[in-house]
């Protein structure tokens, strides 16, 4: 399997990390994609190449504008304002205050785009998911020009950010933008089947009233997990997209038994679909000892679910997310690519 990888990530150096009342070090960080580069490496999974580049366009095709430009200054502006830490929002339009103004002050803006308060904005932030959004591009070019499917190595992950929301750890939505890329290109639908612990809401509220987009996610419950405020059952899609948005949320402490019985449910809805392509958001949070979730999957199940994916037999694109366990975190998302091939 094709690999898409950029050094570009190593640009996304957060310091800080707002977590238990707490500054600390990023659980996001680039040690993370460098462990699954060397696992690539050392399975032989096969070639690995760098992203090409890609204009703003199929990026503004998901993401607001005025967003995009917030994220690619919002250090700049955070620095001049004489501020010595990293950017981390400290207030919200929240209930009961409207939400149609955009403050000038990087204060207010922080807030109006931010959906959560952990992920800092530091230098080299935007550099780093522009790089994150090309290797998706990549990938998703070579199955458009044949490939069978393709690993996007992307770093930071996507799936939290919407249109103009970021967070979560996430700037870009990576595996939207490579499904709303296959769509322009002459898809009639495309599936994306989210397997990360946590809840895509960027990705649900990108394509919620879209048919041509199915959103399939597997996730802790958001009545326990982040990002706590969407991704419950009742969330089917609205007016066209009507039943084209199935969410599977689950307690504390589930296991392989259940979450592979929630997958083949999502699977036979892909099936029934009959997608032209299908975009996997693989976050491998879902691992026992990943320090902030509560999935208890062993890295053997990675592999026996990277199996069922691969019985879809669909033209595949895999999209690297989360997982925080960083030293298993390589074997855990190598497992799902080579179960899938079958190996
Ligand atoms: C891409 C991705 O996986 N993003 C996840 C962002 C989660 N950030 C908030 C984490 C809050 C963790 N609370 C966990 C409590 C564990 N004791
Ligand atoms: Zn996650």
């Amino acid at each position: 399997m094709l690999t898409v990888y950029s050094e570009k990530h190593k640009l996304r150096d957060a310091k800080t990390e707002l977590y238990g009342g707490e500054l600390v070090a990023p659980f996001e960080c680039p040690a993370r994609a460098e462990y699954i580069l060397e696992r690539v490496q050392s399975e032989k999974l096969g070639e690995i190449v760098p992203p090409d580049d890609f204009t703003l366009d199929p990026i503004t095709r998901i993401h607001d504008s005025q967003f995009l430009h917030f994220i690619e200054n919002c250090w700049q502006a955070w620095q001049s304002s004489g501020y010595h830490g990293e950017a981390i929002p400290t207030v919200w339009p929240s209930r009961r205050m409207p939400q149609q103004r955009i403050p000038d002050h990087v204060e207010g803006k922080l807030g109006y785009y931010a959906l959560a308060g952990e992920t800092s904005i530091s230098n080299g932030t935007w550099e780093a998911a522009r790089a994150s959004a090309n290797v998706a591009l990549t990938a998703q070019s070579a199955i458009l020009n044949g490939a069978k499917e393709a690993f996007a190595l992307c770093r930071p992950p996507g799936h939290h950010a919407a249109s103009d929301m970021f967070g979560g750890y996430c700037f870009i939505n990576n595996a939207a933008v490579a499904a709303q890329a296959f769509i322009d290109q002459g898809a009639s639908r495309v599936s994306i089947l989210d397997v990360d612990f946590h809840h895509g809401n960027g990705t649900q509220a990108i394509f919620y009233d879209r048919a041509d987009v199915m959103f399939c996610s597997l996730h802790g419950d958001p009545n326990d997990a982040f990002p706590h405020f969407l991704g419950y059952a009742d969330e089917t899609g609205s007016g066209s997209g009507e039943g084209y948005n199935h969410n599977y949320p689950m307690g504390p402490g589930t296991g392989f038994k259940s979450w592979g019985s929630a997958l083949d449910d999502a699977c036979q809805k892909i099936r029934n679909y009959a997608p032209d392509a299908l975009v996997i958001s693989l976050g491998v949070d879902t691992f026992e000892n990943d320090p902030i979730s509560f999935f208890k999957l062993a890295s053997d199940d990675f592999k026996r679910y990277g199996a069922t994916i691969g019985g879809l037999n669909l033209p595949t694109l895999f999209i690297m997310e989360g997982g925080y366990a960083v030293e298993e975190i390589g074997i855990n998302a190598v497992n799902v690519l080579q179960g899938y091939e079958g190996i």
